[in-house]
């Protein structure tokens, strides 16, 4: 066998703890499913499935101010944690397969213990930067990167749960794409801190080839460093996701998705991405289902170099007429 470029890791998680509705903790399976380890076995890398993480869950899990289930929530990211962080360790590219976004606290968190120097591309509808205060559902998925920011700590309850993160990132190592539902507090952070983020409405006026450029500017231009991409299938148009717990409409086209992926692969920098918010038990049917899990897949091959134009072993001249 040939020597491939790369060598992924795929991980399933499970968990929906992070959220109110049953059924994305099965998106792992569906992603599958709809033919991931094949795709990824047809491009230039060696693919390590290392199937699902297995959480367990806690028999009390009180709120905490309004905060739902934290200490469930807090230890299955301590468990993703050290999976990502071994799985970097030895040096594969890893591939959260989720379950909801609260997820990204241990898959950035593992990732960042091997890679400190990283960077954050946050693909959403949503900009889940929410505190346990500003937080208007209490829901852990719309609060992960106020785990990670070190410009947010002093605004962080002690969760029960969440002894054992620390923030990992500056406001600075952060760009958002695809924002157009974002809270009042959350919006206060964005402005504060000075956070680079591109709403759909920006994607509209700039095109999404310069808000890449634009991004990659502000990530890398003072030194390449580890890419991590945390994709939620919420940012893309509901039309082509439904099956999610927070659609929200006027989304991202698959082009416009796609071309983001690509871009990335192109730096050669992703370390680690994470796929979360697949429900499948939100489709109103089986092909709205199979649409969803089926463009997920798209868009993992696409970070780890499926290309539009196809990856040809080059021929040496058409062949002539017989
Ligand atoms: N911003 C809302 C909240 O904090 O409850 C909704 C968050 C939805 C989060 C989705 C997964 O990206
Ligand atoms: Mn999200
Ligand atoms: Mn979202
Ligand atoms: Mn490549």
């Amino acid at each position: 066998q040939q020597s491939r470029a790369q060598s992924v890791a795929v991980l399933g998680a499970p968990f929906s703890r992070g959220q109110k509705r049953r059924g994305v903790e099965h998106g792992p399976k569906f992603i599958r499913d709809a033919g991931l380890i094949e795709r990824l076995s047809g491009l230039d890398c060696t693919v390590h499935d290392f199937g699902d993480l297995s959480f367990h869950r806690l028999e009390k899990d009180e709120p905490y101010m309004d905060v739902k289930f934290p200490r469930t929530v807090g230890a299955a990211n301590k468990m993703l944690s050290g999976a990502v962080s071994r799985a970097v360790g030895a040096g594969h590219t890893l591939v959260m397969l989720g379950g909801d976004h609260s997820l990204a606290i241990g898959s950035v968190s593992g990732h960042a213990e091997q890679c400190p120097d990283l960077c954050l591309i946050w693909v959403d509808a949503h900009a889940d930067v929410n505190t346990p205060e500003t937080s208007p559902s209490g829901n852990l998925h719309g609060q992960p990167v106020a785990f990670m920011l070190k410009e947010l700590q002093d605004k962080m309850p002690d969760i029960p749960g969440f002894s054992w993160t620390k923030p990992v990132l500056s406001s600075r190592d952060l760009v958002y794409i695809g924002l157009r539902d974002v809270d009042p507090g959350e919006h206060h952070i964005l402005k504060n801190l000075g956070i680079q983020y591109f709403t759909m409405r920006d994607i509209d006026r700039l095109g999404i080839q310069r808000v890449m450029e634009v991004t990659f500017d502000h990530l890398l231009a003072r030194k390449q460093r580890p890419i991590h991409l945390s994709f939620d299938i919420d940012a893309f148009d509901p039309s082509l996701a439904p099956a999610t717990g927070t659609p929200v409409n006027g989304g991202l086209t698959y082009r416009e998705g796609i071309y983001i992926t690509e871009e990335i692969h192109n730096t050669g920098l992703l370390s680690a991405m994470d796929l979360v918010e697949v429900n499948p038990v939100l489709g109103v049917n089986r092909e709205a289902v199979e649409a969803t899990a089926s463009l997920a897949v798209d868009v993992i091959a696409s970070s780890l170099g499926q290309t539009r134009e196809g990856a040809h072993v080059s021929i040496d001249e058409i062949p002539p007429v017989k």
